[in-house]
Formats: structure tokens, sequence, C-alpha cells
């Protein structure tokens, strides 16, 4: 039986409509998803929207409708965003779901149960944008004196009655797990963030909030609602079915990986995990802080006015170039930059012109010199051994770097499998083989078709749309990795003929108005 992945993707507070690094996110999670099914694991994948809170509430304040009514049209925008982006998602959870509340509330009774909590006065800083409590010692001085969060956000004082959780005596057992499983927080510069917190010492937590009322009620406790952060990051138990004891929650819990950005790290490796040892619940394999999209090296701002529709630039360049464009040029990870001009040039120079340009050839010629007939047992010559074992060495590449979550470095060394077909063509010209020595050429093509064939499975958790229609044009029909080792050729010929080819990589340009 197929071991089972289950990954997950923040959820989006729905403020607002989906931005460009909402998208990038998906889109990454997407990748691994499709990577590891291709793989052969079982995968189950989950993103969804965080609709509790302040912000949500003062939001719908502002626009003068219900929080319910907000949440209701912004989480369709995110759904609709994974949509149209081909994010292969399994669960769309969202915690305004009477379900999230069972869910919310059972995590707490576990936690409770356990003596982690109790009820005081609360004191402090909070920032409504980052929902986040912070420590006096945390916060940097910004334009006349005013105080902000690490993040730069607006803090306000705070002071209510409000549930506690003892996170002040998890720091040791915190500790622990991180060195016990340094896969746990990746990459490695945000592990290290988290360890100096926790070894400065852990106060015990917020969890409650007396002063609104848009959240999942504390069980037991009138007029207190959840801190957003218990019943969010409790959205990847509901999804599952929890607290029921399903088989859902029996097969995927705990979750492999929760990627995230780098922004709220802190509380999936401290808090969350707390939560989960306190509840006696079993703690996710894995969390990666994924670093910020930045537009044309700047923070994306509504007052800067550079916020993209991810939508807009999906329409505008097509969702596999928007795909390829994040993963190859975005060192995973690290901030990345993104502009028009950088989508066209990057996605132009190896999707167009070196993997669509090279199958787009191929296919032509086959269909052109051959009538478009499959031929299996083509004499190989040693140039032709040569380049298929290049291009399996760059998919080997590839493949265990997108294992590892370096999904740039992965697509190098699929670029140059790509740049080496390219070469062969060129050293090879088919072209003139039709006339000298027409089996030679046959030879050539079959060769390349079989190169183009391992090249596109490889590459298809990036782009699966294009290489679907590219593959469907090759009679392909099994596409996972295992298919990389069958001799699907011989299988093929004589069964199936192609047609004229139609590209699936075009040629992208600049709009004028950037
Ligand atoms: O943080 N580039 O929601 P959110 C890349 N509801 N990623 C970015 C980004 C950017 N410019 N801006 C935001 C929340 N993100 C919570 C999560 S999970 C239980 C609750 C990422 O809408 C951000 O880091 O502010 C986060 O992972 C996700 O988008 C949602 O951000």
């Amino acid at each position: 039986m197929a071991e089972p992945f289950y990954i997950t993707t923040a959820i989006a507070y729905p403020n607002g409509k989906p931005h460009i690094g909402h998208a990038y996110e998906a889109i990454a999670a997407d990748v691994i998803a499709r990577f590891q099914r291709a793989s052969g694991r079982d995968v189950r994948f989950q993103t969804g929207t965080d609709e509790h809170g302040l912000k949500m509430a003062q939001k719908a304040r502002e626009l003068g409708i219900t929080p319910r009514a907000l949440c209701d049209e912004m989480s369709a925008h995110f759904q609709a965003m994974c949509d149209t982006l081909n994010i292969s998602y399994d669960k769309f959870q969202r915690t305004t779901d009477e379900a999230h509340y069972r869910a919310s509330q059972a995590i707490w009774q576990a936690m409770e149960a356990k003596g982690d909590l109790y009820l005081d006065r609360y004191e402090g800083w909070y920032s409504v944008r980052d929902e986040a409590f912070y420590d006096e010692s945390e916060l940097v001085a910004g334009e006349d004196g005013v105080k902000l969060s690490p993040q730069g956000t607006p803090v306000e004082w705070t002071v209510e009655e409000s549930w506690f959780f003892r996170l002040s005596a998890y720091g040791d057992r915190l500790l622990a797990l991180y060195a016990e499983h340094p896969e746990f927080i990746q990459p490695e510069s945000r592990r290290n963030e988290v360890i100096r917190f926790v070894e400065g010492g852990l106060r015990d937590l917020s969890i409650s909030r007396t002063s609104f009322d848009w959240g999942v009620p504390v069980p037991g406790s009138p007029g207190h609602v959840m801190y957003v952060w218990v019943d969010a990051l409790t959205n990847y138990l509901t999804g599952l079915g929890y607290p029921e004891k399903t088989p859902e929650m029996d097969k995927w819990w705990p979750a492999d990986i929760h990627l995230i950005g780098k922004d709220i790290v802190r509380f999936h490796t401290v808090y969350w995990p707390a939560f989960l040892m306190s509840a006696d619940l079993a703690l996710p394999r894995q969390v990666y802080g994924h670093g910020f999209l930045l537009h044309r090296g700047e923070k994306m701002s509504k007052s800067l006015g550079n916020v993209v529709d991810p939508l807009e630039l999906a329409e505008r360049f097509g969702v596999d170039s928007l795909r390829y464009f994040l993963l190859r040029e975005v060192s995973f990870g690290n901030d990345g930059s993104y502009s028009a001009e950088a989508i066209v040039t990057r996605c132009n120079a190896e999707l167009a012109n070196s993997f669509g340009n090279l199958a787009q050839r191929t296919l032509s010629m086959i269909f052109k010199n051959m009538g478009g007939v499959l031929k299996a047992n083509c004499a190989v010559a040693e140039a032709d051994s040569a380049l298929r074992d290049a291009v399996a060495a760059g998919i080997a590449e590839m493949r265990a770097a997108f294992a590892d979550y370096d999904f740039s470095a992965g697509l190098d060394g699929w670029m140059r499998a790509v740049f080496a077909c390219n070469a062969y063509v060129d050293e090879q010209a088919p072209w003139t083989l039709r006339k000298t020595d027409p089996a030679r050429m046959e030879a050539v093509l079959m060769t390349l078709l079989r190169c183009v064939r391992d090249l596109a499975l490889a590459v298809r958790p990036v782009v699966p749309s294009a290489i679907d229609r590219l593959l469907d044009q090759m009679g392909v029909e099994a596409r996972d990795y295992d298919a990389l080792d069958t001799d699907w050729l011989t299988a093929l010929a004589g069964q199936f003929t192609l047609s004229q080819p139609v590209g699936v990589f075009p040629r992208l340009e600049i709009p004028a108005e950037d």
C-alpha cells in the first residue's frame, strides 16, 4: 500500500482578495503534492481560510457587513484562486464550519483536562494585523516613537480577562523536540531563530478574548471566544474529522508537512506543538517556512499600490508559466522577487524556446518525415545512449532536489538535460539525415521522442496542464514517475500515430503597460 503523505498550507485571512503571496504558497504546496503523488505516495492536501479574529471583525465593520458575509464572499475568492491555479487540494477547510467549532472546542477541553489552562487578566501589547501578542522587549520604535511589532505593524495596549495556556511549562520539551528532530523546522535559518526564542524563556499564552465575539466560543466560559490562532491551527485536524477517531485521523495524522510563510513560523513550531503535546496528539513531522515574494524587490502593500492580483497574472501569462516562474526563480526558503519582465524572460527562455521548441521540433519532424509513425526498434548509436544517460541524470538530479524542496536547483538540473537534447538535435541534424540516411534519422527522432517524454513526466508536477496536453498528443498514458522506467515506446509503436503537433508553451510578450 502506498505510504500516506499529508500536506497543508496556511489558511489565509480572507479580509481581502488573495494576493500573489497566497498564490505562491498554494502553488508551492501543489507542486509538492503532485511530486509526491507522482513518486507513489498517497497524498492528502488541505488548504482553506482563517475566518475569525479581530482583523476580520474590524474589516467587516469597516465595510458595514457582518463578519459572516465578509467571510462567505472572500473565502469564495480564495477557493476560486485555487481552482484557477490548478491546485489539487482534497479539502478546503473554512474555520466557520460547524465541524471546526467542535474540533476547536475538543482540543480546548483536552488542554483544560490536562490542567494547562487557567483564568487570569491579560495586560500587554497586541497587534491586530498580526493577530499576535508581543512582549515589550520585542517591540521596535516606529516614526514619532510609536511602538511597532517586530513585523512593523501597530500594537495596542490590551487589558482583559483571559484564559491562559501554560506555555512556560513546555520550553524544555520543545527544545528537546527541535534537538531530536532537526528536520522539524525547516529551513535551517528559521530553526535557529525559533530555538533562540524558546531558549529565551516562554511566557504563558493568552488564548481567549472578551472584548469581541467573532470567534469560537470557549466551552463553559460565557463571554470568551478563543484567540484566533488556537482555532486556526486546529484546522489541520478538523479536516480529518477530529475529535472523532475517524479513519482519516488514523491514516493522515500527523501531517508530513505544514507549508507556511516565514512570518508565522513561531505559531506553528512553538504554540502548535505545545497545544498538541498538551492534548496528547502526535506532532507534525515538519514545518517549512518559505520566504516572501516581493514585487520588484519591494514588499507588497496597499499603500504602495503594488499588490498584484494573481489571477490577473495567470490570465496574462498563463497558469503554467506563472507556476514555473515562481518555482524556478525563487530559491525556496528565501525571499524572491517577481515582475512581468522577469516572468516573460524566464518562461520564454526555458519553456517556450528550450523545452517547448524541443518538443515541437521533435513531434513535427516525426509527423512530417515519418508520417507520425512511431518505431521502437531503431539501431542505437553511442550518441543516442549518451543523450539518454544525460537526460536520466538530469531527471535524477531534479527528483532528488525536489524531495528536498530545492525547486530552483531541481529545475536547473532539468534544464541542463533539455539543453543536452537541443545540442544533440543540432549535432545530429536529422533534417540532413532525411536524405543521406533515413534509418539514422528515424533513430535520432525516436531517441528525442523518448527524451521528450521523460522530461515531460519529470516536470509535470510544476506545469501539469501544458504537459498533459503534450503527452496527450504523444499518446502517453502512464504519467507517474514509475513510468520513467518503462519501455512505453515499444508498447505504443503500431498502436498510435502522431498528428500535426500543437505547441503547448506559447511565447509570452511583455504587456505594453509594464
Ligand atoms: O497568516 N509572500 O494568514 P495570511 C509569500 N491566517 N507568502 C506570503 C506573503 C508574501 N508576500 N504574504 C503572506 C495568516 N504570505 C494566518 C495563517 S495558519 C493556521 C493561519 C503567506 O492571509 C503567509 O506567510 O496573512 C501565510 O503562510 C499565508 O500567506 C497566509 O497569510
